[in-house]
């Protein structure tokens, strides 16, 4: 499985795949600049030199630069088979077909991304920029193909206020095959998972935009080939392109998770969908819950913000589509304070800030399943039955409570129960304890409901979890009664779903609290939660501290701001290098390096006023402290941190699956800000690896 890794044998061999590599890159843009000249606006392009120069960069090792030794030289692609990486090919014949969808009408007429507005032309070069064909990757017998194109939805009541519908772009998703359902009204990968043996996830994604894009299988733990960060791990599945994503399922991967997006701003606009792994509970787990896990429906709550603002300046991206309007806004405020302005003295950002009280970027909708609370998807059950409600919060910024409002549950389980949490299971927690259940940016849960006995219609809502107001905002901009989503959940046959605007806004409940301070209850929930399956007991190999440094979006992980591509390098601390030097995507300059079959741990620290979603790729770590309170906690793979003061929380595990991860904020703005690291292993067994050779550059042309 590893065979990847493997170097080749002699110096002369890696020079020879170099160069070759060249030379397609180089052919590569010729082929480009005719997509160009036809009038097909796929991106921002260079010229063949510029691109060639930043394969140069990536192949020159950072790390040997700085004298660490013995990583030179490892960047050829070798031995990749029965991987994604296949799925690149040229040439004509049996292996291609044509896509049953046709290109649908408004993704060809030439609406492209750009990822800053202000800074576009850092971006020239795009390594990524292949040519526009019509080559298919031809799925397996059996796989799933999910067609990725640009929709529509239509919304009315921004902010509560009552207006006319309006229509807004957005990314839809729609699929055909053995993986591919519709639960509660919504596309959704669904994938049988088995104890014994291996099942396997086997999902094609067929791009029918005009940009390119990844998928990333968020809280999934496949071959890092496989885990969809554009240049890290993929290069992006260019436009009437597929790319397939085959890889082992484990008993540790059944569970809710999520598939979005890692490029761009796509996800915020909709290139996102759930992902379901079932699987029998374990064997050992408490009952009734073990029973009643056998026995539950499966129902999801997906939950999404839409239509971003700066929040001082709520006319910013009006047709929901424009998140770089909001981004220069925001970079511009960052920017004043860091250098100063009218007399004020550049603010120092490293240091303990008051949690904040108020968001940079507000969101004129919350959707529950594609669908505003005041039109809200309806949940059919029967009296009685069994729901396992996989809650995913797919939102780019919000976090929600997820409150369950009937006035009596069912008999035997009385009360709505968390089990899991980011698809890994907990022990049983009353979520009524915290006034409902937590959950933070691109976290999931898993609450086991029992129906009422009796016939009815009632909400269940997620509210934005948006701290104390302290009367900073002027109602309707975020008047919280209107800041939630939700379904309605109908018990038995003849219940009738209210009609649409009846659940537009809850009129019961207390002071908005916050998620993240330090007495709020999203942190009681988490310090509350005990882990199922814990990490075993073992000595500690690599202590990592990170801190998380700078304001509300000058976003920095120990100072250093480091974008995935292709973000421009507008923020950076690459050593000794101005922007001009840099290439328009490098390596990260202070990866946290580690070896395989070890334990590591990081200590984050929250300097910044904000809270934090930290999310770590490819593994699950258990929550171990939280402000120096050991504690065995959940197994997660999206930590919410508290709000300024220097909170600390500190996450933990095992160093099992071998490549470049990124550690980051999954917050979009804060993610495309900076606030991204990577853990890098610089080995397996006996190999070494040389982080940024296994992406395949060649296998993409
Ligand atoms: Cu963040």
């Amino acid at each position: 499985m590893l065979t990847f890794f493997k170097p080749l044998n002699s110096p002369f061999a890696q020079m020879k795949i170099f160069l070759l590599c060249a030379l397609l890159v180089a052919l590569r843009s010729f082929a480009v600049e005719a997509v160009v000249h036809d009038g097909r606006d796929t991106g921002s392009f260079g010229g063949d030199q510029k691109v060639v120069e930043a394969r140069n960069y990536q192949g020159r090792s950072l790390k040997g630069e700085k004298g660490k030794k013995g990583k030179k030289g490892k960047k050829g692609k070798k031995g990749k088979k029965g991987k994604k990486g296949k799925s690149y090919k040229t040439g004509s014949g049996d292996d291609y077909y044509t896509p049953t969808t046709t290109f649908s009408s408004k993704s060809s007429k030439g609406k492209s991304e750009s990822y800053s507005s202000s800074s576009n032309s850092d971006n020239a070069a795009h390594p990524d920029s292949l040519p526009n064909s019509a080559y298919r990757v031809k799925p397996d017998n059996g796989a799933t193909v999910f067609n990725v194109d640009l929709g529509n939805i239509i919304l009315s009541n921004p902010l509560g206020v009552p207006s006319p519908p309006r229509s807004y772009e957005k990314y839809v998703l729609s699929g055909s095959g053995p993986q591919a359902a519709t639960i509660d009204g919504i596309p959704v990968i669904l994938v049988d998972g088995y104890d014994e043996g291996t099942s396997q996830y086997r999902v094609v994604y067929c791009n029918n935009l005009n940009v390119g894009i990844t998928m990333h299988q968020h809280g999934m733990t496949p071959p890092n080939n496989e885990d969809g960060v554009p240049m890290i791990s993929q290069y992006p599945i260019q436009p009437n392109r597929c790319d397939r994503f085959s890889f082992d399922l484990y008993p540790l991967n059944f569970g809710t998770h999520f598939v979005h997006s890692h490029y761009g701003w796509q996800h915020e606009r909709g290139l996102a969908l759930p992902l379901i792994v079932r699987g029998p509970p374990p064997v050992t787990y408490p009952e009734p819950y073990q029973d009643i896990l056998k026995r539950a429906t499966d129902h999801v709550l997906y939950l999404e913000d839409f239509g971003s603002f700066a929040s001082d300046q709520p006319d910013t991206n009006e047709d929901g589509f424009n998140q770089e309007e909001v981004q220069d806004v925001l970079i511009a405020g960052w920017e004043e304070e860091l250098y100063g302005s009218d007399g004020a003295p550049p603010f120092n950002f490293s240091f303990c800030m008051d949690p904040g009280t108020d968001f940079d970027v507000g969101f004129r909708y919350h959707l529950a399943n594609d669908r505003q609370m005041n039109d809200p998807h309806i949940m059919r059950v029967e009296r009685g039955e069994f729901v396992r409600l996989r809650i995913i919060n797919a939102a780019a910024m919000s976090s929600y409570v997820v409150q369950f409002n009937a006035t009596e549950w069912g008999r035997e389980l009385p009360r709505p129960t968390l089990v899991a949490v980011d698809g890994q299971f907990t022990h049983p927690h009353h979520v009524d304890e915290f006034g409902g259940f937590w959950i933070g940016v691109a976290q999931r849960g898993d609450v086991l409901l029992q129906a009422p006995q009796t016939d009815g219609c009632f909400p269940i809502f997620a509210r934005n979890a948006m701290g104390p107001l302290d009367g900073i905002y002027e109602e309707p901009l975020f008047n919280v009664q209107l800041q939630q989503a939700g379904v309605v959940m109908c018990v038995g046959k003849n219940a009738k779903p209210p009609p649409p605007g009846t659940f537009g806004d809850l009129s019961e409940f207390g002071e908005a609290t916050g998620f993240f301070s330090e007495l709020d209850n999203g942190m009681g929930q988490e310090r509350a939660l005990r882990a199922f399956f814990p990490l075993e007991e073992k000595p500690v190999d690599y202590e990592f501290l990170v801190d998380l440094t700078g304001d509300n979006g000058f976003q920095s992980i120990n100072t250093v701001s480091y974008k995935f591509y292709p973000g421009s390098p507008r923020y950076y601390a690459l050593p000794n290098t101005t922007k001009s030097e840099l290439p328009v995507w490098y390596p990260n300059p202070i990866p946290l390096e580690v070896e395989s079959g070890k334990r590591a741990c990081i200590e984050i620290v929250n300097y910044n006023a904000d809270a934090h979603a930290m999310h770590l790729h490819g593994h699950s770590y258990q929550v171990v402290s939280i402000d120096g309170h050991p504690f065995s906690g959940a197994m997660r793979d999206t930590f919410m941190t508290q709000k300024g003061q220097c909170g600390r929380a500190r996450i933990c595990w095992d160093t099992d699956n071998a490549g470049v991860w990124p550690f980051h904020c999954h917050m979009t703005y804060h993610l495309m800000a900076g606030m991204v690291t990577t853990v890098e292993y610089t080995s397996v067994g006996e190999e070494s690896i040389e982080p940024w050779s296994k992406m395949g550059v060649c296998d993409s042309v």
